[in-house]
């Protein structure tokens, strides 16, 4: 969940901020006149008191993730006040070094801190503790969502069962009826979330930012305002590319359910793309691949074919790691790690990845089938447990991604290195020669994955950005949702929608309060990672032909920054792999410059927008 910490990602991030103030042990004013000496020990000692409380905290919370019942959400909840609790006071008592001139640890350190919860709660205890309690029930609401049909009396699905009826029906109705279904579940958060929206803001005002959106926007070290135009900036960057996928996706989905479904010139409907929310399309890949009749991309039935199971698939991730001369992850992740989604209890199944003691305690939370798609996403998970173990000797709050994109881009960088020729040596594919229709099949294929993405990874943000600013009011919840989804996705609701809907609340992290701008930072990060890391291996030639599989310098490379962890600026922790400290969207571009050329043509005389 932290996901840059999910541990840290969620738990720190959505809980631990949740008791803010009022803590024994700190002082609540400016007592003494402070010197910098106090400040580096103070920082030192709040490291150590963390780890502990962390520890605490994660371990509570991974308990609650793997086995869901009212004695362990009871339990975590009672270690998240404590640690709420403790780092409010912290932040409070850490201003009597405001002014100070600190050595840059310290100052660092310090910033951290105040930067380090995702939702934080003022000093009233009684909002404190409605704030803690909102945020569990939202997190309860989505977790034990299920659909159960439209007079409630069919058989009832979760979100895994209505997932594979997005990914693989091709039923218009079967489709509406999985998509609406899911949004069901969410109805009842609308109340919840909009006290958690004001508690949170207040808990934000009281350490000194403008709103919650504000100390979201404030991890990037640059001035919220800077952030919120760079990340325009990487958007403008890759939007006509998208535009393109757009219009070709569109043009296809049309011939497949008709004209009249999907109108030239009109959003997309949102359930027809393979994934309940638009985020990711590669489950219809068969619907618009370009040459059909080419060499087989089809992954998914090899690994059920040849019996794949999760911790095969594990394995197989962390070999890609290990390959770059990166070392094992230790034997306690096999032991401890949850793969598969157990038949005997609930769990939590949205993929994370841990370090329970920030002490190399590394483990995957996940529900793995055999399919291709979740073979991406173990490479991504296990790419947040390789930067906890480069940087579990650091204090704890430099453990952490440079920023939170750089940690959500470390798996995805690798999985660029997939390549058909990978799978084929692993027997996963059959020969793929290389050839301009297959080129333009596989960078599709990716496209369908990492480009349309893009719009979804800004506009969760860009919507909760507004909602803690105050400039869309609750009333407006959903329409604003949905103008946002229409502006940057190009897609529209399949139905109509009131404000007796809370569309936003049935994606995860909604609910629970993960920032959601990183995974729109990674996508672009990652392609900066790839080209600087095939640089060191020597690669020559276009970017989409690169695999650094194997290479050891490539591996160095990524080690040196994993190491660093947060203990620097981002633009610094950049610099050691790409030798630039911008973020910096070309590299994608570059990637993908086949498919553009491609889908410019296959445009031509269409009426392409929406
Ligand atoms: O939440 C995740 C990961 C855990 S950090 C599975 N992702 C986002 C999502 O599922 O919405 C990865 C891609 C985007
Ligand atoms: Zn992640």
């Amino acid at each position: 969940m932290n996901w840059t910490r999910l541990p840290k990602s969620l738990l720190r991030s959505a809980l631990a901020a949740l008791v803010l103030s009022s803590v024994p042990g700190f002082a609540q004013a400016p007592a003494a006149k402070a010197t910098p000496e106090e400040a580096r020990q103070f920082a030192q000692k709040v490291n150590a008191d963390l780890k502990r409380l962390w520890t605490k905290q994660a371990t509570a919370e991974w308990i609650k993730s793997t086995y869901i019942t009212d004695d362990s959400e009871r339990n975590a909840a009672y270690v998240n006040e404590e640690v709420l609790g403790y780092v409010n006071g912290a932040i409070k008592e850490s201003r009597r070094f405001d002014g100070l001139k600190l050595d840059a640890d310290t100052a660092r350190t310090l910033h951290l801190l105040r930067v380090s919860q995702a939702l934080p709660a003022p000093s009233d205890a009684k909002k404190r503790s409605e704030l803690a309690t909102t945020a569990a029930k939202l997190d309860g609401l989505y977790g034990k969502g299920k659909y159960c049909g439209p007079d409630g009396k069919a058989k009832c699905r979760d979100l895994e069962e209505l997932s594979d009826v997005m990914a693989e029906s091709r039923d218009y109705n079967a489709l509406l009826d999985a998509w609406q279904g899911w949004h069901t579940i969410s109805r009842p958060m609308r109340p919840l979330y909009e006290r958690l929206v004001s508690i949170s803001n207040d808990g934000a005002k009281d350490i000194g930012f403008n709103d919650l959106g504000g100390l979201w926007r404030s991890g990037y070290d640059m001035p919220p305002a800077e952030f919120e135009k760079e990340a325009q900036r990487l958007w403008g960057q890759v939007k006509p590319l998208y535009d393109d996928l757009h219009c070709y996706v569109r043009g296809r989905l049309a011939k497949q359910y008709g004209a009249d479904k999907v109108p030239a010139g009109k959003p997309i409907p949102a359930h027809l793309l393979g994934n309940m929310w638009a985020q990711e399309w590669n489950n219809i890949y068969p619907l618009v691949e370009p040459f059909p009749g080419q060499a087989s991309l089809d992954v998914d039935s090899e690994l059920k074919k040849q019996n794949y199971d999760a911790v095969k698939m594990v394995r197989l991730g962390e070999k890609f790691f290990t390959s770059l001369g990166l070392k094992s992850l230790p034997e306690t992740f096999y032991e401890r790690s949850q793969f598969t989604k157990p038949r005997d209890r609930e769990v939590v199944c949205h993929a994370s990845a841990w370090d329970v003691t920030y002490e190399n305690d590394v483990r995957v939370k996940m529900c793995i089938k055999p399919t291709e798609e979740d073979l991406i996403t173990i490479h991504h998970e296990l790419g947040h447990n390789y930067y906890y173990t480069y940087y579990y000797n650091l204090p704890v709050l430099y453990q952490a991604g440079a920023n939170d994109g750089f940690h959500e881009a470390i798996g995805d960088a690798l999985t660029l290195s997939i390549t058909p020729e990978y799978l084929q040596q692993l027997g996963l594919l059959k020969a793929v020669e290389k050839n301009d229709k297959n080129l333009i099949n596989l960078q599709l294929k990716d496209a369908l994955e990492k480009v349309a993405f893009l719009p979804f990874g800004l506009l969760v943000d860009q919507w909760r950005w507004e909602v803690f600013s105050g400039r869309v009011k609750p009333a407006d919840y959903n329409k604003s949702w949905w103008v946002l989804r229409q502006k940057y996705q190009g897609v529209a609701a399949p139905v109509a929608r009131s404000e007796q809907d809370f569309d936003p609340g049935a994606k995860y992290h909604v609910p629970a309060n993960v920032p959601y701008t990183r995974y729109f930072l990674a996508r672009i990060l990652q392609f900066q990672f790839h080209k600087a890391l095939c640089e060191a291996a020597g690669h020559k030639g276009p970017l989409h032909e690169c695999s650094i599989y194997g290479n050891k310098e490539a591996g160095k490379r990524l080690q040196a920054m994993l190491e660093m962890g947060a203990s620097k600026p981002w633009p610094d922790a950049l610099q050691v792999v790409t030798g630039t400290r911008q973020m910096d969207a070309t590299p994608l571009l570059d990637y993908f410059s086949p498919l553009r050329q491609w889908l410019k043509t296959q445009n031509k005389g269409q009426k392409c927008g929406w």
